[in-house]
């Protein structure tokens, strides 16, 4: 699905499946995207000038300039999400979309944003670490009136500093957050050049609770969600991320999930460069693999793709990185259940335990599964089934990747020598465990230093 649907076509194009709704009053136009196909980066047409990112799975929203203001029209409303290919949730977003459109802007820039609500309930939006006035921070109750259904409010106020934000209701929260309502707001510094990447890709880090064999989140789920979800997608329908050898990258991800996910790319070292306080200053970053972002945090990493090759990206919780399962699934390993289960899929089809072997084997089973579920581990290599769900996706580094060019290489062909191979010589023999207190280590006796030929 990767390659489907992503175009690099000029860049300020939005392409196929945008709508614009031509508006009766002064309000400006909605637009509105409903497929998950990543867009590629929309160059500013006006106002200053920006290097754009690219939202996984999602899409920038236009905007127009109007005396010196910048405005923007947000549609709160009931949409269609496919989470991967083979499963659709009726969620809440913006324009068509869960997530809702990334914004852009730049500090200095004068914003107005117009925010129609066409859900069933009231809502608000809360700029999450925008400094603004007091009115626009988006409480229902504390700030503003809650904006009724068929209502449309307007947020004005100046982006004071860049840096990376979210945005998302402040109203009926719970219910408005795990329906899929949020959205991805970026501020890019006056000067270009400040922090400048090769490419700047956005996500934020959502998650449902979807029984299998249905289509809406349960909104009274309070931990136990069962897709965990990058921009709601889950893999292998979570875009992959492409970067040219040499090339500095920035990844930022927002949590609006209720726990916290070590965010882990194989590959590279990176740092952390911004949070959504703000910038982190040279002198207090460190290398790292993993970070921890935490509930209501956003972490900006930054490094560069030195070594190309098909690196995984995931979050380090490997329940996040699989699709809803039973459970109540016993752990059956070492249990030999064949004919036991032939027997209850006589008057039970469908009907599975976990493999006695571990779950390896769901990888690449073709299981009877309800309608509109997704296998809980899935998604094909190059050398096999990847065994993954949920928050795991690809960062493709390649030393031919175009500047700018955010195509689907394919898979990575491996130099010669270079992947792991079967040893076809001997198998090892029994191996010697040294009787305790003889002195002799235990770590030389399980080394096969001592076999006969
Ligand atoms: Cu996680």
């Amino acid at each position: 699905m990767n390659r489907r649907g992503f175009l690099t076509a000029s860049a300020a194009a939005l392409g196929a499946g945008v709508v614009s709704r031509a508006s009766a009053a002064a309000l400006p136009e909605v637009v509105s995207v409903t497929d998950p196909a990543t867009r590629p980066p929309l160059s500013p047409p006006n106002g200053r000038p920006y290097r754009p990112v690219v939202t996984l799975n999602g899409w920038s929203l236009p905007w127009r300039m109007k005396n010196g203001w910048k405005e923007f029209h947000l549609v709160a409303e009931p949409v269609v999400r496919e989470l991967a290919p083979g499963m659709v949730a009726r969620l809440w977003g913006y324009n068509g979309s869960s997530p809702g459109p990334t914004i852009e802007c730049v500090e200095g820039d004068r914003v107005r944003i117009f925010v129609t609500n066409r859900l069933p309930e009231h809502t608000s939006i809360h700029w999450h670490g925008i400094l603004l006035p007091n009115g626009m921070d988006g409480v229902g109750g504390l700030n503003q009136p809650q904006i009724k259904p068929g209502k449309t409010f307007v947020y004005e106020f100046e982006m004071v500093k860049s840096g990376t934000f979210m945005y998302h209701p402040h109203a009926d929260e719970m219910v408005q957050m795990a329906m899929g309502m949020m959205g991805f707001l970026v501020v890019h510094p006056k000067d270009p050049d400040f922090m400048r990447v090769d490419r700047d890709y956005v996500f934020l880090l959502n998650a449902f609770d979807i029984e299998p064999g249905s289509y809406t989140p349960k909104v009274n789920t309070m931990l136990d969600f069962n897709l965990w979800c990058w921009n709601s997608r889950v893999f292998p329908g979570i875009q992959h991320l492409v970067a040219r050898t040499g090339e500095r990258v920035r990844i930022r991800a927002g949590n609006l999930t209720m726990t916290n996910h070590p965010l882990h790319v194989h590959g590279v070292e990176f740092e952390v460069t911004g949070t959504d306080g703000g910038w982190v200053p040279k002198s207090a970053r460190w290398p790292e693999v993993t970070v921890d972002v935490a509930v209501g945090q956003m972490r900006a990493i930054e490094f560069v793709a030195m070594r190309p090759g098909d690196w995984a990206f995931h979050c380090h919780k490997s329940h996040h990185t699989m699709n809803p399962m039973g459970h109540d699934v016993p752990t059956m390993i070492g249990v030999d259940h064949r004919g036991l289960v032939e027997t209850i899929q006589r008057v039970a089809p469908g009907y599975m335990v976990m493999g006695e072997r571990g779950m390896a084997d769901m990888g690449e089973m073709e299981m009877a599964l309800p309608e509109n579920t997704l296998p809980m581990m899935t998604g094909w290599g190059q050398y096999g089934p990847i065994e993954m769900g949920g928050m795991f996706t690809v960062l493709k580094v390649r030393d031919d990747q175009r500047p700018d060019d955010y195509s689907d290489p394919g898979w990575y062909r491996h130099p010669p020598g270079t992947v792991a191979y079967e040893w076809t010589g001997a198998p090892p023999e029994t191996e010697r465990r040294p009787e305790p207190g003889t002195g002799e280590p235990t770590l030389r006796a399980v080394k096969p230093t001592h076999h006969h030929h």
